[in-house]
């Protein structure tokens, strides 16, 4: 049974807060934006119906304080807390706290975040679920001896990865059995270090793959499959760039990956919006099981552009209590849809952060152009949280038309006074393999960066 409430509280900054905002306005609820002191000025500030500073700029202590944005939500009235991506979004033990102070977590329960955050337990579920995964160990591997026997089994090169890593966090490839010991204790150890838990699993290491992920919405009784978006243009496991549909995907695919993530989602008692992110290999078209994402993400823009679908309004209803109005015949991907993440970073200085003073500011606009940003004219970008500016999302009768709409968006692109990744996608929209939708996620390191 669900606490109906009419006030949010936004426990995220940035272009997510504002996001969450918009939603929260339509939806006609109040919003309370907690923030830093960093982040005084922010926009999500400046539109939220009351906002509360909830520390210093360092996000352990503020944004990432489940005490501190939990008694923001009780001493505002906030019935709900939306946690957005990043930061508190996939933290079971806040999403638990939350019930506890009778507060709604907009979005999966506690324990369905943390059964999909031990990556070894998701990935048995999706065993379990008949989602293909890539051959790999029964959970986690207690030694290096068992280790070695696990990955002598699969073949190499192997992926070890951290139980409680995830997003490329916590993995290391083995080529050859003579350096598996080392590799395992040194990853286990590092695993500990970051996480706190130092299990490992081993997998079978797909070269050339690309990078399909499934957007979920569940009730607890419907569960839809809003398609795919690829996001195999990646720089150090960071997503730069996304599209939907995946040009990599025939239909027969795009069914089978639909319908899988929806058995997994049936299977582990999902609500709320998720990701299921998949590797595939295009040599053969087979998909695997990679993780599940408990979160809104970065790039659900070019999910809502193809369906029309409002991810974050449809979290916020459930939560609510509501019912899914929509069938998975509903369900149409139409057109498609790009979207470029515009990082305040050089791309010329090895993508190095370049926080500053935003001294001039111009948007492109018109036919088949959204822009989710915080930022505005004489808006400082502080230097410390993650370097997101905008994103700059189109969409298109075909690839062809986004494609088109993207080069033109990049070019009325102006912002002064710091640096961003937008020339470098301009660059990336001219490559060959891009107009072929011939991309791995190896692309951007191996074949587009120039030698340095
Ligand atoms: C893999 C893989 C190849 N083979 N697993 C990266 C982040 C995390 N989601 C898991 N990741 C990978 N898992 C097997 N068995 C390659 C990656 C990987 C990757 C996957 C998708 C997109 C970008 C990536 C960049 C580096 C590694």
């Amino acid at each position: 049974m669900t606490t109906p409430f009419h006030r949010v509280l936004i426990a995220n900054r940035g272009e997510i807060a504002v996001r969450v905002q918009r939603a929260c306005r339509e939806l006609g609820l109040e919003t309370v934006q907690v923030y830093s002191e960093a982040d005084r000025d922010s926009m999500a500030v400046r539109m939220a119906d009351r906002s509360v500073c909830i520390g210093p700029p360092r996000a352990s202590d503020s944004y990432l304080r489940a005490d501190m944005v939990i008694s923001a939500a009780l001493s505002q009235g906030a019935g709900a807390i939306h946690p957005g991506y990043g930061f508190l979004s996939e933290n079971a033990a806040f999403a638990r706290q939350c019930g506890e102070a009778g507060v709604t977590f907009i979005g999966p329960s506690h324990e369905v975040i943390s059964m999909m955050g031990d990556k070894a337990m998701a990935r048995r579920m999706a065993e379990e679920a008949g989602v293909p995964t890539t051959p790999g160990s029964k959970g986690t591997l207690a030694s290096a001896a068992l280790a070695q026997a696990a990955a002598d089994a699969i073949g190499y090169p192997v992926i070890l990865k951290a139980a409680a890593g995830g997003g490329g966090r916590g993995m290391r490839v083995v080529k050859h059995a003579q350096e598996l010991p080392l590799h395992f204790e040194q990853a286990s150890r590092e695993a500990k270090a970051a996480f706190g838990d130092g299990s490992m699993y081993v997998e079978k290491y797909l070269t050339r793959i690309r990078h399909v992920e499934i957007q979920v919405l569940s009730d607890g009784e419907t569960v839809l499959h809003l398609g795919e978006r690829d996001c195999s243009v990646q720089r150090r496991n960071q997503k730069l760039m996304e599209e939907s549909p995946s040009p990599a995907l025939d239909e027969t695919v795009r069914a089978e990956i639909g319908e899988a993530a929806v058995r997994l989602c049936r299977h582990v008692g999902y609500t709320s919006a998720g990701t299921i992110e998949c590797i595939l290999d295009p040599a053969s078209g087979q998909f695997y099981f990679m993780e599940m994402n408990t979160r809104v993400q970065v790039e659900h823009p070019v999910t809502e552009l193809v369906t029309g679908v409002d991810i974050v309004k449809e979290q916020i209803r459930i939560a609510q209590g509501n019912k899914l109005s929509l069938r998975q015949a509903d369900i149409q991907m139409r057109g498609h849809a790009i979207e470029c993440r515009i990082n305040a970073e050089d791309p010329q200085a090895n993508f190095a952060p370049c926080p500053g003073l935003i001294e001039e500011l111009h948007f492109p606009g018109g036919p088949g152009v959204r822009v989710d940003s915080h930022i505005y004219s004489g808006y400082r970008v502080p230097p410390n949280y993650d370097s997101l500016l905008a994103k700059i999302i189109t969409w298109g009768v075909d690839r062809h038309e986004a494609t088109a709409r993207m080069r033109r968006a990049l070019q009325e692109l102006r912002v002064g006074g710091v640096q961003t990744t937008a020339a470098f996608h301009e660059r990336l929209l001219q490559t060959e393999q891009f107009r072929r939708g011939d991309i791995h996620t190896r692309f951007v390191e191996d074949d587009m960066m120039e030698p340095r």
